[in-house]
């Protein structure tokens, strides 16, 4: 019924028959809003985090920006079906892109008809995939006007979340130092390796571009066949680094095993996602990218698994005040779940390096 209530402040044209949880993301709450019309379309509403996004109207306003600029894109190719392979944001019925109720921030997109999202996918899917991702930040490298605004300032910003992580250790706030210590000092001694994209961007020869920032493969939404639709949670899509998107991808596209694998040995990086996305991307994406975020792209899945294992890690110091967790050691196991998966990469860098070699040939 509450829900409900949130749904009728939006232009919505379809009449609401249930409205159901939806997906499996660690920051917002989403859900479906099912229509009684079989032909009319569902829609997704989503309670923003406001912790975390302390700027909805930027946030939003990015958002429109961004769906936009690809919708424009996308009809000058003569694409069809453009209503699945972009966002549309559901104004509220006063015409603005959120509704606040007083305590909480809400938002509304159409549910785009027949997809899927997938936690895990076949090379091929990959492939696909790497093309379509290529595009995304083709399109958007010409988007004109202001720059987008970071919804999270530092959200990629690696000595950023280094220090953090430091912090973190200096309050141990909940005694759970002793436990981890160890994996703190595997990873604060790889600290200046992890921080390489922040200085070359410092030296002026690595540049940003707009990065989406969390390209998770549940980011993506698939049709029934296989063909890669468009991406969605543009909620972090900023200036940032390349290095990131492809990075995030191989993080968790290329992982066998689970982002939180209670099993550590289901994990290690599986090559063969690396290698068709990667071939994918730089199908497309070779025309902008420069030689060095070229040869980077490697060392962007150390990279992202990484910085994502120090979030978890610090959460876990923290006592699990960012993350969604569904059991108290969650935070935990999913530090050791990313730091394995951050070993499988290092022992496969040298054969990722000579498969980049060989897409140049
Ligand atoms: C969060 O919202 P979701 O679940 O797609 C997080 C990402 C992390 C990811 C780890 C705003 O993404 O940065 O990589 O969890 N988003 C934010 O699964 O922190
Ligand atoms: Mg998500």
């Amino acid at each position: 019924m509450e829900l409900k209530e949130i749904a009728s402040h939006f232009a919505l044209t379809n009449e609401i028959s249930e409205i159901e949880s939806l997906g499996t993301g660690l920051i917002n709450d989403t859900y479906r809003i099912k229509t009684v019309a079989p032909d009319a379309p569902d829609y997704v509403l989503q309670r923003i985090n406001q912790n975390i996004f302390k700027d909805v109207a930027l946030m939003q306003n990015n958002i429109q920006r961004i769906t936009n600029h690809i919708r424009h894109k996308l009809q000058e190719r003569n694409e069809n079906d453009l209503e699945r392979k972009t966002l549309t944001i559901i104004p509220t019925k006063n015409g603005k892109s959120y509704y606040y109720d007083g305590e909480n921030y809400w938002r509304v997109t159409i549910f785009i008809k027949d997809s899927k999202t997938y936690e895990q996918i076949t090379p091929e899917f990959a492939h696909l995939t790497g093309i379509a991702f290529g595009e995304f930040q083709y399109f958007l490298s010409d988007l004109s006007g202001e720059p987008l605004g970071a919804t999270i300032p530092d959200f990629h910003n690696m000595p950023f979340r280094i220090q953090q992580l430091k912090e973190a250790i200096q309050n141990n706030a909940v005694n759970r130092l002793a436990k981890v210590q160890s994996i703190v000092n595997e990873l604060l001694s790889r600290e200046e390796e992890m921080c390489l994209a922040e200085r070359l961007y410092k030296e002026g020869k690595l540049p940003k571009r707009i990065a989406h920032c969390d390209t998770k493969v549940n980011n993506m939404l698939f049709d029934k066949d296989g063909n890669f639709l468009c991406v969605i949670d543009l909620d972090t899509t900023m200036p940032g680094f390349v290095l990131s998107d492809f990075g995030d991808f191989i993080r968790t596209a290329g992982n066998t095993g689970e982002e939180d694998d209670k099993n550590l040995n289901n994990i290690s990086v599986n090559m063969d996602i690396f290698k068709e996305f990667a071939r994918g991307y730089i199908q497309s994406a070779k025309a902008f990218l420069t030689p060095i975020e070229i040869s980077l792209l490697p060392f962007s899945g150390q990279m992202m698994t990484y910085m994502q294992t120090i979030r978890f890690l610090a959460d876990y110091i923290n006592g699990d005040t960012y993350y969604k967790i569904k059991y108290p050691e969650h935070n935990y196991q999913r530090t050791l779940a990313q730091l394995t998966l951050l070993h499988s990469i290092d022992a496969h860098l040298e054969e990722m390096n000579q498969w980049i070699d060989s897409l140049l040939k």
